[in-house]
């Protein structure tokens, strides 16, 4: 039997949106136990412990309006190759955020190796933005577009390749608050979308079935981008962008734990953890117990 190999990788950006706390994302979760977690599902983990973001003043790019484009650029990069050579090695990449700009980063070093990688977005927000439309010139708004080969060339260009992936291999779960241009990107690329609207009409136990489903026939590899956000507010304060009405705690277990059974995930990252706007570290707790279910703890 091949050896399981849990890499970990701190990202603790905070250039992709205004508010500073984020970026001790990755020492919150790791403060939360996310080690002894799960250990008894991994021959190895190693922790590689944080690429170094630096504390950089804020720069607007000029002619995007983008901020910190490029700083965020770079710093995925180097995120990129970390994890590019994780997966090269057999090790399975959990990345730590950091904002969700970190994404662009992860993907860029997943999807080189997979013909055609899936990706489920579990988040409040479509991260489908580009300059222009993004309401906000925050990059954390937009990794999902950027890798799928829309938006500025310095983002779309991380790893040398473009696009990382395709429409019909991402299925975005959780989603509330989506900008018109979002709205726009969706209908026209036919990107697959569980709303907060389907996982109260359909549940999510047949949510993630057809999800599963949905993944295990068209695509070679899974990536996880799991943004706390995606969870209710009531459950998981400590995020930055807040939108009411969100999954619970028990929906997003199951969410796991039916990922878990199905063997379909292939890399990770849990991202947009504040321990500034959280109570008592809970957000980063409940993202570690997530990471424990997506990874084989039962309750019996
Ligand atoms: N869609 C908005 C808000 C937002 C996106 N992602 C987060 N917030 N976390 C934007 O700024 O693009
Ligand atoms: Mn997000
Ligand atoms: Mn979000």
């Amino acid at each position: 039997m091949m050896k399981k190999k849990l890499s970990i990788i701190g990202m603790p950006m905070d250039l992709g949106q205004m508010r500073r706390g984020v970026d001790m994302g990755p020492s919150a979760i790791r403060y939360a136990g996310i080690n002894e977690r799960l250990k008894p599902f991994f021959d190895e983990i190693h922790d590689l412990g944080d690429i170094a973001i630096g504390r950089p003043e804020v720069i607007v790019d000029q002619e995007s309006k983008l901020r910190n484009l490029d700083l965020v650029a770079e710093k995925n990069a180097l995120l990129a190759e970390k994890v590019d050579e994780a997966v090269q090695a057999g090790w399975f990449p959990l990345v730590l955020g950091g904002d969700h700009s970190i994404a662009i980063g992860t993907i860029a070093g997943v999807a080189k190796h997979y013909k055609n990688l899936g990706v489920i977005w579990y988040d409040a927000h479509g991260d489908l933005n580009t300059a222009e439309t993004s309401p906000s010139g925050n990059i954390h708004g937009m990794p999902l577009a950027v890798s799928l080969g829309i938006g500025h060339s310095k983002l779309t260009e991380i790893g040398g390749y473009t696009p990382k992936i395709k429409p019909e291999n991402v299925v975005i779960i959780g989603a509330r608050s989506l900008d018109e241009g979002e709205r726009i990107l969706i209908k026209e690329k036919g990107i697959k979308v569980y709303t907060m609207h389907e996982i109260d009409r359909m549940g999510m136990a047949k949510v993630m079935e057809e999800t599963i489903a949905y993944l295990k026939e068209r695509t070679d590899g899974v990536h996880l981008s799991l943004d706390l956000d995606g969870l209710d507010p009531s459950e998981c304060p400590g995020v930055g962008t807040p939108v009411i009405g969100g999954i619970s705690f028990r929906e997003s277990h199951l969410a796991m734990e039916m990922l878990e059974e199905s063997k379909i995930i292939t890399s990770a990252e849990f991202v947009e953890v504040n321990p500034i706007l959280d109570e008592k570290n809970k957000t980063a707790s409940i993202a570690v117990g997530l990471m424990a279910s997506l990874f084989g703890e039962k309750l019996l």
